[in-house]
Parts: structure tokens; sequence; C-alpha cells
């Protein structure tokens, strides 16, 4: 069974569409198998998102995911990291299809709602700094 990371970033959680967030992924048939809410530290958003420590956006980035609550999760089921990223649709809201999270939700470049892993190793690599031992 293919598991991923999942978070509901701040934009999301002031907009109190958690809920509806999660329903997407539950009609989907997919399974949550472990969830929390937390103010993420820098410490925490600077490992997750090391990959892009170096682009402009960077302290901005680590700006809003620090600003507020989010929803952590590891979801599971058939090819789940890439029916995430279909249900989440394209990092830019504004190119997301139609009924996708981020269409749904969105609203610029960095104030796109959900997070999910890009491949089975980003997803262990991210399953880990969020959450202890699973
Ligand atoms: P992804 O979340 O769709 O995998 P990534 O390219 O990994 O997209 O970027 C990580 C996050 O950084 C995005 O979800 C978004 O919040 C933010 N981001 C990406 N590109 C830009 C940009 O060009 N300007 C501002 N924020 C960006
Ligand atoms: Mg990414």
């Amino acid at each position: 069974m293919e598991r991923t990371l999942v978070l509901i970033k701040p934009d999301a959680v002031h907009m109190r569409v958690v809920g509806n967030i999660i329903s997407k992924y539950e009609d989907k048939m997919l399974d949550i198998s472990h969830i929390k809410i937390l103010i993420p530290d820098r410490e925490l958003l600077g490992q997750h998102y090391d990959e892009h420590r170096n682009k402009d956006f960077f302290p901005e980035l680590i700006e809003f995911m620090s600003g507020g609550r989010v929803v952590a999760m590891v979801l599971e089921g058939d090819n789940v990291i890439s029916e995430v990223r279909k249900i989440n649709g394209d990092t830019n809201p504004n190119k997301a299809a139609e009924n996708t999270i981020r269409n749904l939700y969105g609203t610029d470049l960095t104030f796109n709602a959900v997070h999910g892993s890009d491949s089975p190793e980003s997803a262990e690599r991210e399953i880990n700094l969020w959450f202890e031992n699973i």
C-alpha cells in the first residue's frame, strides 16, 4: 500500500475548509492513517522545503507556513501519491483544473491550500519529519 504526506496549509485552515478538503480525498476512497494539527516551526519547515532553500520565494513560503495551524496527515491507497497530486491540482491555483482543491481554495502560488508529496522517496522522508515512529 502506497502512502503520502498531505498538509492542509494555514490559508485553508483559516478559511475553515478543512472538512471540505478531507472529503475530497475520502470521496476518492483514500484512507487517513494519521492526522494532527500544529503550528510548524521554521526548523521543520526548512527541512520539509529543503529543495527550495535557495529559491526567491523561500522566505515568503516559510513565513506563510509558520504563520498558522497546519493539518498534517498520512493518506494511504493505491497510487495515492499521484492521486493526491491530481486532487490537489496545479501548484498555481490560477492554472489548476476545475474542482481541484487548489482551484477551489487556493489564491496564488504561495497561498495554494495544500501540499502532497511528489514521489515515494519524498513521501517517506516527509512522513518521518512530520510524524515520529510510524
Ligand atoms: P508543489 O507544492 O506543487 O509540489 P513545489 O514546486 O514543490 O510545488 O513548491 C512548493 C511550494 O512552494 C508550493 O506549493 C507553493 O506554496 C510555493 N511555491 C512554489 N513556486 C512558487 C513561486 O514561484 N512563487 C511563490 N511560491 C511558490
Ligand atoms: Mg513539491
